[in-house]
């Protein structure tokens, strides 16, 4: 899979992707992320690439040709599957929409930044908006940094069997059960004795029952 994040703050979302489990990935070529300086399309000798809003407000908005002549220039390079703008007012990230888009093969990532985009950006190459909550962020590159690694951590190869991603909560539309590791007991506090009685039937109905008691407590509305 290969990424293209384009920004004004490349910067912002490199140490992602330079520790632990997404520089592995890149490291074994699973995954290509790819970031570009929104900023070397700019027009003019101020590089400008933002301007103020028509029919007046507060804020400034992205200019439509530094991002046309950058999605442009990379849709000449390859086909992309999905050209997507990380904006609050997009479809809110799930883990059905991250299992979609993990088996695509090119994706761009749009980070909107001030008041948003030119509305004519969203008309003419966005396939897809994505949010990752209701809240606001200053831009969208912590969300492309969420999105992307919702997605390359469910590459084949990226994580090994104990990590595997099949076991993750909302993967069965269930919560995760209780896990404990060593020492079973602590302060008085102690392990289930079924996660000690080695029956492993037993066990798998336990941890089901409790990722479904937890679901019901906590998320009611994720549940089929
Ligand atoms: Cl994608 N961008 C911004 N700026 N704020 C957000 C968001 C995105 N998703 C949630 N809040």
């Amino acid at each position: 899979m290969r990424i293209d994040i384009i920004s004004v703050l490349p910067e912002l979302m490199e140490s992602p992707f330079q520790t632990s489990i997404l520089k592995r990935a890149v490291q074994k070529g699973l995954a290509e992320v790819h970031f570009h300086q929104l900023r070397d399309w700019s027009i003019g000798k101020h590089k400008q690439i933002d301007d103020e809003p028509y029919g007046g407000g507060a804020g400034m908005v992205m200019m439509i040709e530094p991002i046309d002549k950058c999605i442009s220039e990379l849709k000449s390079q390859r086909d992309y599957d999905e050209i997507i703008y990380l904006t609050p007012d997009g479809e809110t990230l799930t883990q059905k929409i991250a299992n979609t888009l993990s088996i695509k093969k090119n994706l761009i990532f749009l980070c909107g930044h001030y008041k948003g985009i030119d509305q004519r950006v969203r008309d003419l190459h966005i396939t897809k908006e994505i949010s990752i909550g209701d809240y606001v962020l200053t831009g969208g590159e912590l969300a492309a940094c969420v999105l992307a690694d919702s997605i390359i951590r469910l590459l084949p190869g990226v994580l090994n069997d104990e990590q595997s991603a099949l076991t993750d909560s909302f993967q069965d539309n269930l919560l995760s059960p209780p896990i404990y590791t060593r020492p079973s007991e602590y302060k008085g506090l102690v392990v289930p004795e079924i996660l000690l009685s080695g029956n492993s039937k037993k066990i798998e109905e336990w941890l089901h029952d409790e990722a479904m008691r937890i679901t019901l407590e906590k998320r009611p509305d994720i549940l089929d």
